[in-house]
């Protein structure tokens, strides 16, 4: 195994664990013959959320992922939510594509600020230049150990009222935000996204409604659905326990480029299709565990 799988491999079991929806939706694919195993699912790409303060952010996280060979491709802005984002192409098609996103912690309020900075000035220096990229167990602790101390919920209540981001990364850190079913190559009734919510409706799944359960990019090439996010019961600091947001499922269509549409089926590869990602999707996206979204469940 590479580094870079047993990292992946990592992220996807603890992810697993926390989202029951995933361990289902791959079920009800298996169940109705669309995949014989969990392994057939290509996945489109992962998401992290960071913190934009010093030392942390998408500049350290992304330094895990430029050393496996990954490429830093476009940027997006999302002014409402104050969020930077950058998508990241990988060193070769058998890995996912990925999305990291960053609060511009210093646009928020001074409280919200002053709350975040409470918890991640414990982080002295950047917390990747001590680690070693190429043992794969180390990287993978890393991603799931704590950077700073476990929030009261109060904090995570006062931040959640100015930024939902901001609540929901200062409890769950780098755990997988999603992974992304990539559904263009399924079989016949399950290759759109259109057909696949269907599909995850029928089997009992909450899709985020949030401008659309389709959300497609204005050159009708990128069509993503996401699931809401289940709340998971997080123990907070002085053991107070309280429902929160975990992660989401999210699908995906790339659609063939126009130019290579005279291109047989057969002869289709990822690089026929739209790459990369759209602002206006992703902000509807990132509502997946907001509670606009998770309060309709
Ligand atoms: C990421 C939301 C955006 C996409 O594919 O556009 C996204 C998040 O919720 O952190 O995943
Ligand atoms: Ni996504």
């Amino acid at each position: 195994m590479t580094t870079l799988e047993t990292v992946l491999n990592g992220l996807m079991s603890r992810y697993k664990e926390r989202v029951p929806d995933v361990g289902a939706i791959i079920n009800a694919m298996i169940k109705e013959g669309v995949i014989s195993h969990a392994n057939d699912i290509e996945n489109d790409h992962i998401a992290f959320r960071t913190l934009g303060v010093e030392h942390l952010g998408i500049q350290s996280l992304e330094k895990i992922f430029l050393h496996y060979g990954y490429t830093k491709m476009e940027y997006y802005n999302f002014p409402e939510k104050k969020l930077d984002a950058y998508w990241y192409a990988p060193p070769s098609e058998q890995y996912p594509r990925i999305f990291i996103s960053e609060l511009r912690v210093k646009e928020l309020s001074p409280e919200a600020q002053q709350i975040i900075k409470s918890y991640t000035n414990e982080v002295k220096q950047d917390p990747v230049n001590n680690l070693d990229l190429d043992n794969g167990a180390a990287v993978d602790t890393f991603l799931h150990s704590a950077l700073w101390h476990t929030p009261t919920l109060q904090d995570y209540k006062t931040l959640a009222a100015e930024s939902e981001y901001a609540a929901w990364v200062i409890y769950n850190r780098y755990y997988l935000n999603h992974f992304t079913v990539s559904v263009h190559n399924l079989k016949a009734g399950y290759n759109t996204v259109a057909d696949f919510n269907i599909f995850l409706e029928r089997n009992g799944f909450h899709l985020n409604d949030s401008g659309g359960k389709i959300k497609t990019s204005p050159d009708k090439g990128l069509l993503q659905s996401s699931t809401v996010a289940r709340m998971i019961e997080a123990t907070f600091a002085n053991e107070e326990k309280h429902a929160i947001a975990g992660s989401y499922v999210e699908f995906a269509e790339r659609r063939v480029l126009p130019q290579f549409a005279h291109l047989p089926a057969a002869e289709i590869k990822r690089k026929h299709r739209r790459e990369g990602f759209e602002a206006n999707n992703a902000d509807k996206i990132f509502e997946s565990t907001y509670s606009t979204q998770t309060g309709k469940v």
